[in-house]
Protein backbone atom coordinates (compact mmCIF):
# COMPACT_ATOMS: atom_id res chain seq x y z
CA UNK A 1 0.00 0.00 0.00
CA UNK A 2 1.72 3.15 -0.69
CA UNK A 3 0.41 5.16 2.43
CA UNK A 4 2.82 2.27 4.05
CA UNK A 5 5.94 3.71 1.84
CA UNK A 6 5.06 6.77 2.32
CA UNK A 7 5.01 6.27 6.38
CA UNK A 8 8.15 4.51 5.99
CA UNK A 9 10.28 7.03 3.85
CA UNK A 10 9.29 9.51 6.68
CA UNK A 11 10.23 7.23 9.28
CA UNK A 12 13.94 6.98 7.36
CA UNK A 13 14.03 10.50 6.96
CA UNK A 14 14.44 9.58 2.86
CA UNK A 15 12.85 12.79 1.77
CA UNK A 16 13.91 11.98 -1.97
CA UNK A 17 11.38 9.18 -1.31
CA UNK A 18 8.76 10.49 0.00
CA UNK A 19 8.79 13.13 -3.38
CA UNK A 20 8.56 10.44 -5.80
CA UNK A 21 5.53 8.25 -3.40
CA UNK A 22 3.73 11.36 -2.61
CA UNK A 23 3.60 11.90 -6.66
CA UNK A 24 2.93 8.49 -7.30
CA UNK A 25 0.16 8.01 -4.76
CA UNK A 26 -1.43 11.18 -6.34
CA UNK A 27 -0.97 9.82 -10.32
CA UNK A 28 -2.90 6.62 -8.64
CA UNK A 29 -5.76 8.69 -8.07
CA UNK A 30 -5.74 9.56 -4.37
CA UNK A 31 -6.19 12.96 -2.90
CA UNK A 32 -4.10 15.55 -1.79
CA UNK A 33 -6.35 15.54 1.93
CA UNK A 34 -6.00 11.55 2.09
CA UNK A 35 -2.29 11.60 0.84
CA UNK A 36 -1.41 14.24 3.98
CA UNK A 37 -3.78 12.48 6.28
CA UNK A 38 -3.17 8.89 5.89
CA UNK A 39 0.52 9.12 4.53
CA UNK A 40 2.45 12.55 6.02
CA UNK A 41 0.08 13.08 9.14
CA UNK A 42 0.84 9.50 9.99
CA UNK A 43 4.23 9.26 9.78
CA UNK A 44 4.94 12.40 11.47
CA UNK A 45 3.18 11.71 14.50
CA UNK A 46 4.74 8.04 14.81
CA UNK A 47 7.83 9.42 14.26
CA UNK A 48 6.52 12.21 16.93
CA UNK A 49 5.60 9.22 19.04
CA UNK A 50 8.81 7.48 19.18
CA UNK A 51 10.61 11.11 19.98
CA UNK A 52 8.84 11.15 22.84
CA UNK A 53 9.52 7.71 23.97
CA UNK A 54 12.97 8.38 23.27
CA UNK A 55 13.39 5.52 20.75
CA UNK A 56 14.86 8.34 18.30
CA UNK A 57 16.77 11.49 18.72
CA UNK A 58 17.04 15.20 17.24
CA UNK A 59 18.72 14.25 13.90
CA UNK A 60 16.17 11.61 13.00
CA UNK A 61 13.25 13.89 14.23
CA UNK A 62 14.97 16.72 11.64
CA UNK A 63 15.39 14.19 8.82
CA UNK A 64 11.62 13.15 9.23
CA UNK A 65 10.55 16.83 9.09
CA UNK A 66 12.45 17.27 5.93
CA UNK A 67 10.92 14.14 4.47
CA UNK A 68 7.13 15.70 5.31
CA UNK A 69 7.80 18.77 3.96
CA UNK A 70 9.20 17.41 0.66
CA UNK A 71 5.42 15.23 0.64
CA UNK A 72 4.03 18.48 1.62
CA UNK A 73 5.55 20.44 -1.09
CA UNK A 74 3.92 18.17 -3.76
CA UNK A 75 0.48 18.26 -2.83
CA UNK A 76 0.23 21.91 -1.20
CA UNK A 77 -1.00 23.43 -4.75
CA UNK A 78 -3.43 21.30 -4.98
CA UNK A 79 -4.96 21.77 -1.79
CA UNK A 80 -4.71 25.63 -2.50
CA UNK A 81 -8.25 27.13 -3.56
CA UNK A 82 -7.55 29.84 -5.66
CA UNK A 83 -7.48 32.91 -3.56
CA UNK A 84 -10.25 34.89 -3.71
CA UNK A 85 -10.99 38.79 -2.38
CA UNK A 86 -13.54 38.88 0.46
CA UNK A 87 -12.49 35.09 1.90
CA UNK A 88 -10.60 36.61 4.27
CA UNK A 89 -6.75 37.07 5.31
CA UNK A 90 -5.24 34.45 7.93
CA UNK A 91 -1.44 35.54 9.76
CA UNK A 92 -0.04 32.34 11.25
CA UNK A 93 3.47 31.73 13.32
CA UNK A 94 4.51 30.23 16.31
CA UNK A 95 5.55 31.94 19.29
CA UNK A 96 9.30 33.59 20.49
CA UNK A 97 11.29 31.31 21.91
CA UNK A 98 9.45 28.25 20.05
CA UNK A 99 10.85 26.18 17.00
CA UNK A 100 7.96 23.66 16.48
CA UNK A 101 6.56 24.44 13.05
CA UNK A 102 5.63 21.03 11.56
CA UNK A 103 1.84 21.17 13.22
CA UNK A 104 1.66 24.76 11.88
CA UNK A 105 2.66 23.52 8.19
CA UNK A 106 -0.33 21.00 8.24
CA UNK A 107 -2.88 23.43 9.90
CA UNK A 108 -1.65 26.04 7.48
CA UNK A 109 -2.17 23.75 4.13
CA UNK A 110 -5.72 23.22 5.73
CA UNK A 111 -6.33 26.95 5.53
CA UNK A 112 -5.05 26.59 2.05
CA UNK A 113 -8.10 25.07 0.74
CA UNK A 114 -10.05 27.75 1.89
CA UNK A 115 -9.10 30.32 -0.65
CA UNK A 116 -8.32 33.01 2.32
CA UNK A 117 -5.15 34.83 1.31
CA UNK A 118 -2.15 33.35 3.62
CA UNK A 119 0.51 35.01 5.73
CA UNK A 120 3.15 32.51 7.44
CA UNK A 121 5.10 34.59 9.42
CA UNK A 122 7.24 31.10 10.49
CA UNK A 123 8.79 30.39 14.02
CA UNK A 124 10.13 32.63 16.83
CA UNK A 125 7.60 35.37 16.43
CA UNK A 126 7.71 38.01 19.34
CA UNK A 127 4.86 39.56 20.47
CA UNK A 128 6.12 42.99 18.59
CA UNK A 129 6.33 41.42 15.60
CA UNK A 130 2.91 40.02 15.70
CA UNK A 131 1.36 43.42 16.16
CA UNK A 132 3.56 44.47 13.09
CA UNK A 133 1.82 42.01 10.92
CA UNK A 134 -1.29 42.76 12.28
CA UNK A 135 -1.56 46.59 12.11
CA UNK A 136 0.01 46.35 8.10
CA UNK A 137 -1.93 43.37 7.09
CA UNK A 138 -5.27 44.03 8.86
CA UNK A 139 -5.85 40.21 8.79
CA UNK A 140 -9.52 38.65 9.66
CA UNK A 141 -7.94 35.57 11.68
CA UNK A 142 -4.38 35.24 13.01
CA UNK A 143 -3.37 31.89 13.99
CA UNK A 144 -0.59 31.53 16.60
CA UNK A 145 0.98 27.95 17.50
CA UNK A 146 3.36 26.87 20.81
CA UNK A 147 4.25 23.47 21.45
CA UNK A 148 6.11 23.99 24.51
CA UNK A 149 4.32 24.30 28.21
CA UNK A 150 6.93 27.22 28.50
CA UNK A 151 6.23 28.80 25.67
CA UNK A 152 2.48 28.91 25.42
CA UNK A 153 2.37 31.81 27.80
CA UNK A 154 3.34 34.14 24.76
CA UNK A 155 0.26 33.46 23.50
CA UNK A 156 -0.91 35.66 26.15
CA UNK A 157 1.61 38.24 25.79
CA UNK A 158 0.78 38.49 21.78
CA UNK A 159 -3.04 39.44 23.15
CA UNK A 160 -1.77 41.53 25.56
CA UNK A 161 0.41 43.38 22.87
CA UNK A 162 -2.60 43.56 20.18
CA UNK A 163 -5.06 44.87 23.23
CA UNK A 164 -2.05 47.90 23.81
CA UNK A 165 -2.01 48.81 20.70
CA UNK A 166 -5.68 48.38 20.13
CA UNK A 167 -5.41 46.10 17.46
CA UNK A 168 -7.26 43.09 19.29
CA UNK A 169 -11.06 44.18 18.42
CA UNK A 170 -10.10 44.00 14.58
CA UNK A 171 -8.82 40.40 14.33
CA UNK A 172 -10.13 36.59 15.59
CA UNK A 173 -7.49 34.65 17.44
CA UNK A 174 -7.12 31.14 17.29
CA UNK A 175 -4.75 29.43 19.24
CA UNK A 176 -3.38 25.74 19.16
CA UNK A 177 -0.64 23.00 19.33
CA UNK A 178 0.33 20.14 21.69
CA UNK A 179 -0.15 21.86 25.20
CA UNK A 180 -3.24 23.89 24.45
CA UNK A 181 -6.19 23.42 26.20
CA UNK A 182 -9.85 24.69 25.66
CA UNK A 183 -9.72 26.30 29.10
CA UNK A 184 -6.38 27.85 28.36
CA UNK A 185 -7.71 29.55 24.76
CA UNK A 186 -10.40 31.27 27.25
CA UNK A 187 -8.06 32.24 30.24
CA UNK A 188 -6.06 34.23 27.57
CA UNK A 189 -9.21 35.84 25.55
CA UNK A 190 -8.61 33.86 22.46
CA UNK A 191 -11.39 33.23 20.16
CA UNK A 192 -10.54 29.65 19.66
CA UNK A 193 -8.80 26.99 19.80
CA UNK A 194 -8.46 23.47 18.08
CA UNK A 195 -7.11 20.23 18.69
CA UNK A 196 -5.98 19.08 15.55
CA UNK A 197 -6.12 20.18 11.84
CA UNK A 198 -9.10 18.52 10.67
CA UNK A 199 -10.79 20.09 13.41
CA UNK A 200 -10.15 23.19 12.37
CA UNK A 201 -10.65 22.70 8.31
CA UNK A 202 -13.89 21.31 9.32
CA UNK A 203 -14.49 24.51 11.30
CA UNK A 204 -13.44 26.93 8.86
CA UNK A 205 -15.35 25.39 6.09
CA UNK A 206 -18.51 26.15 8.18
CA UNK A 207 -17.54 28.87 9.51
CA UNK A 208 -15.31 31.04 7.43
CA UNK A 209 -17.89 33.39 6.04
CA UNK A 210 -20.34 33.78 8.90
CA UNK A 211 -17.00 34.52 10.95
CA UNK A 212 -15.99 37.52 8.60
CA UNK A 213 -19.15 38.51 8.46
CA UNK A 214 -19.90 39.17 12.19
CA UNK A 215 -15.95 40.05 12.16
CA UNK A 216 -16.94 43.10 10.23
CA UNK A 217 -19.99 43.50 12.19
CA UNK A 218 -18.22 43.81 15.21
CA UNK A 219 -14.62 45.65 14.46
C1 LIG B 1 9.34 17.41 16.23
C2 LIG B 1 9.66 17.87 17.64
C3 LIG B 1 10.77 18.69 17.80
C4 LIG B 1 11.61 19.18 16.63
C5 LIG B 1 10.89 20.36 15.94
C6 LIG B 1 11.12 20.38 14.43
C7 LIG B 1 10.18 21.32 13.75
N1 LIG B 1 10.66 21.87 12.64
O1 LIG B 1 9.06 21.56 14.14
C8 LIG B 1 12.93 19.59 17.37
C9 LIG B 1 13.84 18.41 17.39
C10 LIG B 1 13.66 20.81 16.78
C11 LIG B 1 12.40 19.83 18.78
C12 LIG B 1 13.06 20.61 19.70
C13 LIG B 1 12.66 20.74 21.04
N2 LIG B 1 11.64 20.11 21.63
CO1 LIG B 1 10.30 19.13 20.64
N3 LIG B 1 9.13 17.90 19.95
C14 LIG B 1 8.87 17.46 18.76
C15 LIG B 1 7.78 16.37 18.78
C16 LIG B 1 8.50 15.02 18.72
C17 LIG B 1 6.76 16.38 17.69
C18 LIG B 1 6.00 17.68 17.48
C19 LIG B 1 5.29 17.55 16.18
O2 LIG B 1 5.73 18.12 15.18
N4 LIG B 1 4.24 16.73 16.14
C20 LIG B 1 3.50 16.40 14.91
C21 LIG B 1 2.49 17.51 14.62
C22 LIG B 1 1.64 17.09 13.40
O3 LIG B 1 1.63 17.61 15.73
P1 LIG B 1 1.46 18.98 16.56
O4 LIG B 1 2.69 19.78 16.50
O5 LIG B 1 0.90 18.67 17.89
O6 LIG B 1 0.38 19.80 15.71
C23 LIG B 1 -0.99 19.42 15.62
C24 LIG B 1 -1.86 20.05 16.72
O7 LIG B 1 -1.15 20.35 17.91
C25 LIG B 1 -2.48 21.24 16.07
N5 LIG B 1 -1.78 22.53 16.07
C26 LIG B 1 -0.48 22.84 16.18
N6 LIG B 1 -0.31 24.16 16.07
C27 LIG B 1 -1.52 24.71 15.89
C28 LIG B 1 -1.93 26.03 15.71
C29 LIG B 1 -3.27 26.31 15.53
C30 LIG B 1 -3.69 27.73 15.36
C31 LIG B 1 -4.23 25.26 15.52
C32 LIG B 1 -5.67 25.54 15.34
C33 LIG B 1 -3.83 23.93 15.71
C34 LIG B 1 -2.49 23.67 15.88
O8 LIG B 1 -2.65 20.81 14.73
C35 LIG B 1 -1.48 20.08 14.34
C36 LIG B 1 -1.82 19.10 13.24
O9 LIG B 1 -2.90 18.28 13.57
C37 LIG B 1 7.10 16.62 20.17
C38 LIG B 1 6.49 15.40 20.84
C39 LIG B 1 5.08 15.14 20.43
N7 LIG B 1 4.71 13.91 20.36
O10 LIG B 1 4.30 16.07 20.21
C40 LIG B 1 8.27 17.20 20.96
C41 LIG B 1 8.02 18.19 22.11
C42 LIG B 1 6.95 19.19 21.73
N8 LIG B 1 9.30 18.86 22.25
C43 LIG B 1 9.62 19.03 23.48
C44 LIG B 1 10.82 19.66 23.91
C45 LIG B 1 11.04 19.72 25.41
C46 LIG B 1 11.74 20.20 22.99
C47 LIG B 1 13.06 20.89 23.32
C48 LIG B 1 13.04 21.86 24.49
C49 LIG B 1 14.06 19.75 23.50
C50 LIG B 1 15.40 20.11 24.03
N9 LIG B 1 15.62 19.70 25.27
O11 LIG B 1 16.16 20.73 23.32
C51 LIG B 1 13.42 21.61 22.00
C52 LIG B 1 12.87 23.06 21.98
C53 LIG B 1 13.27 23.81 20.76
C54 LIG B 1 12.48 25.09 20.67
N10 LIG B 1 13.01 26.18 21.21
O12 LIG B 1 11.38 25.10 20.16
C55 LIG B 1 8.55 18.52 24.43
C56 LIG B 1 7.71 19.62 25.05
C57 LIG B 1 7.44 19.36 26.50
C58 LIG B 1 6.62 20.44 27.08
N11 LIG B 1 5.65 20.02 27.83
O13 LIG B 1 6.84 21.59 26.90
C59 LIG B 1 7.79 17.52 23.55
C60 LIG B 1 6.30 17.34 23.90
C61 LIG B 1 8.56 16.17 23.64
C62 LIG B 1 8.47 15.52 24.99
N12 LIG B 1 9.43 15.75 25.84
O14 LIG B 1 7.57 14.81 25.31
N13 LIG B 1 11.25 19.20 18.98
Amino acid sequence: MIFDDIIHSIAEGESEETLELTKQALAQGYSATSILEKGLITGINIIAEKYRTEKVNVPEVLMATHSMHAGLSVIEPLLTAPTKKGLGKIILGTVAGDLHDIGLSIVKAMAMTTGAKLIDLGVNVSPKKFARAVRKEKPDILMISALLTTTMSVMKDVIVELEAQGLRNGVKIIVGGAPITDAFAKEIGADYTFEDAFQFRDFLKENLNKLLASKRISS
